[in-house]
């Protein structure tokens, strides 16, 4: 079976190598170094970080974004062929959510994808909690999970989640099977 494209996206700090490093099955292509300018923490990812697991007998592969916006040539590049996006926002980065909205429409309008806003830090006290993210977005609840993404089985529940949206959208897209007549099954 051919992997499953997923793309990790979100502002910086937002956890998207740790969510990467959390759920992959094999060692971890990242691409951080120390940062040249205050973020708020020493490393950052300048290029992507690339990890693979499977999921209920799928494969995935999943690439992280980098964060800063000065790196944004990236996020177009790696969502090329995505079938699906885990938008990740930290709980405590209020200040990022302006940045984070702008990052998701950059992405959505050019990769219609279904995708999950995950807001991460839920185990860190006095957080903005999912409810309130999902309104500050204007999206549904059920779109908005919270979780600690150092927590490998929070971020299988996620990915578990998109998933079922994953199944749920394929049923509205066109049968491209005759496009791939290598992928037919018997
Ligand atoms: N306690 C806690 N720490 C977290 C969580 N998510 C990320 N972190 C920590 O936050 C720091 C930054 O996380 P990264 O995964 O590097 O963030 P990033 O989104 O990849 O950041 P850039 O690559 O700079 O854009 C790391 O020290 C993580 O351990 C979380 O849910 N809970
Ligand atoms: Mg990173």
């Amino acid at each position: 079976m051919r992997p499953l494209k997923l793309v990790v996206a979100g502002p910086v700090a937002a956890g998207k190598t740790t969510f990467v490093r959390a759920l992959s099955e094999t060692p971890v292509v990242d691409t951080d170094v120390e940062a040249t300018e205050d973020i708020g923490k020493l490393n950052t990812t300048v290029a992507f970080d690339f990890g693979t697991l499977t999921l209920d007998g799928i494969p995935l592969h999943l690439y992280g974004t980098p964060g800063q916006d000065r790196f944004d040539f990236m996020w177009e590049l790696l969502c090329e062929g995505a079938l699906g996006l885990v938008m990740l926002v930290s709980g405590d980065r209020p200040r990022d959510f302006a940045a984070a909205r702008n990052m998701l429409e950059f992405i959505t309008t050019r990769y219609p994808v279904p995708y999950l806003l995950g807001v991460t830090r839920q185990d860190l006290p006095r957080v903005w909690e999912p409810d309130d993210v999902a309104d500050y977005f204007d999206l549904p609840p059920s779109q908005v999970l919270g979780l600690n993404a150092t927590d490998p089985a929070a971020c299988h529940d996620l990915l578990a989640t998109l998933l079922e949206q994953l199944d749920s959208s394929a049923s509205r897209l066109p049968d491209l099977s005759p496009l791939f007549p290598s992928q037919e099954t018997p």
